[in-house]
C-alpha cells in the first residue's frame, strides 16, 4: 500500500545529453602507398535522454533521487572510415500521465499517455564528419574534420497528472476511500475523521468480462479548496484528465445538495473546464436513511444520474458501476489534454 511520502507528482532534474564524437582526420596506410586517401571516420552520436511511460509506475518517487542524468558522449571516429561508437541513450521510466516542461523557458516538451510512449528530454549531439566524408573530385585530400555537436542540456520539470477514468469528488469523510476499497482491490486508509486520505489513490474496477477502468480517490475537498484551503486543491489537477467525475455526497451530512453546489463551485473556481466534465452523483452511506425518506435528498432539476449507495450493504453499487462503465466507454479517448490547464 502506498504511503503519503511515496506519492510524488512533481520533480525537477537536470539532463545532459552526450556530445557527438569528433570526426577525425586520418589517411589510409597501405604497403607501398606512402600517403593514401582520407579515411577518417565520423564521430558517434551522443546519447539522448528520454522519458518512457511505464504502466507499473504511479509516482515520480524514484525520479526524485535523480538530480542529474548525464548520457555518454559519442566516441571519435577512427581510421579506415570507422564510425565512433554512439553514446547509449538513457531512458527514464515514468508513470502514465507524466508531463515534461523545460523549467527555464516554460516550454512544454511533451507528455506520455500510453504504455511505451516516449518523449525526448535532451537530444544527443550528432557526431562530426571525418575527413573521408569531405573528399570530392576537387578536394582529394581534405585535412580537416568536423567536431561533434554538443548534446542538449536542460533543466526539466516533470509533473504527474494521473490518468484515471473516474475521479471521486467529495467532502472529507464522505466514504470515498471506503467506496474504492469495496469496488476495487485498492486498500486505502479508512477512518471516521476528515482528511484521512492525504494523497490520491488509484484503483482498478474490473468486471467479469475483464473490462476495466481506473478510478482515483482524492483527498476530500472543502470550501475554499481552489484558493488553497485543505488539501484537495493540490490534487485537483489529478482529475483534470479523468474523463468523468463522481460526486460523493454523504447522507450523514445535513444538506448533501448544498454540498454538491459547493463542490461544483470549487471545481469551477479551480478551472472552469473541470466543471464541464460529465459527472454523476452518488449519495453515500444510504444505509443510514430508510428508503422511503431518500427521495427527499435528490437534487431537483439535475440532469445527471443520481444514485443511493452504501459501501456497507453494497446497495446501489452494481447500478452505479454499470452506469459508470458505460460513461467511461463513451468517453474513452477524450482524456488526452496536450496543453495542461496550468503550469
Ligand atoms: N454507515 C456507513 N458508513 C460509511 C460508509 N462508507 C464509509 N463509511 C464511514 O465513513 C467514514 C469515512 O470513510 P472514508 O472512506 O475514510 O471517507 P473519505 O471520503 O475517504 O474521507 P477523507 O479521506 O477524509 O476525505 C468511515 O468511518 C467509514 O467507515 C457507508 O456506506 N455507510
Ligand atoms: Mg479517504
Amino acid at each position: 500500500m502506498q504511503s503519503e511520502s511515496d506519492f510524488i507528482d512533481y520533480v525537477q532534474l537536470r539532463v545532459e545529453a552526450g556530445n557527438g564524437g569528433a570526426g577525425v582526420v586520418h589517411w589510409r596506410r597501405e604497403k607501398f602507398v606512402p600517403r593514401g586517401g582520407p579515411d577518417g571516420g565520423d564521430g558517434g552520436d551522443g546519447g539522448s535522454i528520454w522519458m518512457e511511460a511505464d504502466p507499473h509506475k504511479w509516482t515520480l518517487l524514484d525520479v526524485r533521487y535523480k538530480r542529474l542524468l548525464r548520457a555518454p558522449s559519442g566516441e571519435p571516429g577512427r581510421g579506415q572510415c570507422q564510425k565512433g561508437a554512439s553514446g547509449k541513450d538513457i531512458i527514464l521510466r515514468v508513470p502514465l500521465g507524466t508531463i515534461a516542461w523545460d523549467a527555464e523557458t516554460g516550454e512544454l516538451i511533451g507528455e506520455v499517455l500510453q504504455p511505451g510512449d516516449k518523449v525526448c528530454l535532451a537530444r544527443g549531439g550528432r557526431g562530426g564528419r571525418g575527413n573521408h566524408a569531405f573528399r570530392s573530385p576537387t578536394l582529394r585530400a581534405p585535412d580537416f574534420a568536423e567536431p561533434g555537436e554538443p548534446g542538449q542540456k536542460r533543466l526539466i520539470r516533470l509533473e504527474l497528472k494521473l490518468l484515471a477514468d473516474v475521479g471521486l469528488i467529495g467532502p472529507p469523510n464522505a466514504g470515498k476511500s471506503t467506496l474504492l476499497s469495496v469496488i476495487t482491490r485498492a486498500r486505502p486508509k479508512i477512518a471516521p475523521y476528515p482528511f484521512t486520505t492525504l494523497v490520491p489513490q488509484l484503483g482498478v474496477v474490473q468486471d467479469e468480462r475483464g473490462r476495466s477502468f481506473v478510478i482515483a480517490d482524492l483527498p476530500g475537498l472543502i470550501e475554499g479548496a481552489a484558493q488553497g484551503k485543505g488539501l484537495g486543491h493540490r490534487f485537483l489537477r489529478h482529475v483534470e484528465r479523468g474523463a468523468i467525475l463522481l460526486f460523493t455526497l454523504p447522507l450523514d451530512h445535513p444538506h448533501p445538495s448544498a454540498l454538491f453546489y459547493a463542490l461544483q463551485k470549487e471545481l469551477h473556481t479551480y478551472h472552469p473546464a473541470l466543471a464541464e466534465k460529465p459527472y454523476l452523483i452518488a449519495f453515500t452511506k444510504c444505509d443510514l436513511v430508510p428508503p422511503p425518506q431518500r427521495s427527499s435528498y435528490l437534487i431537483p432539476q439535475e440532469a445527471a444520474p443520481q444514485f443511493f449507495i452504501s459501501s456497507i450493504t453494497r446497495e446501489g453499487l452494481p447500478e452505479l458501476l454499470s452506469h459508470l462503465r458505460s460513461m467511461v466507454e463513451a468517453h474513452r479517448g477524450t482524456r488526452k489534454v496536450s496543453q495542461p490547464f496550468y503550469s
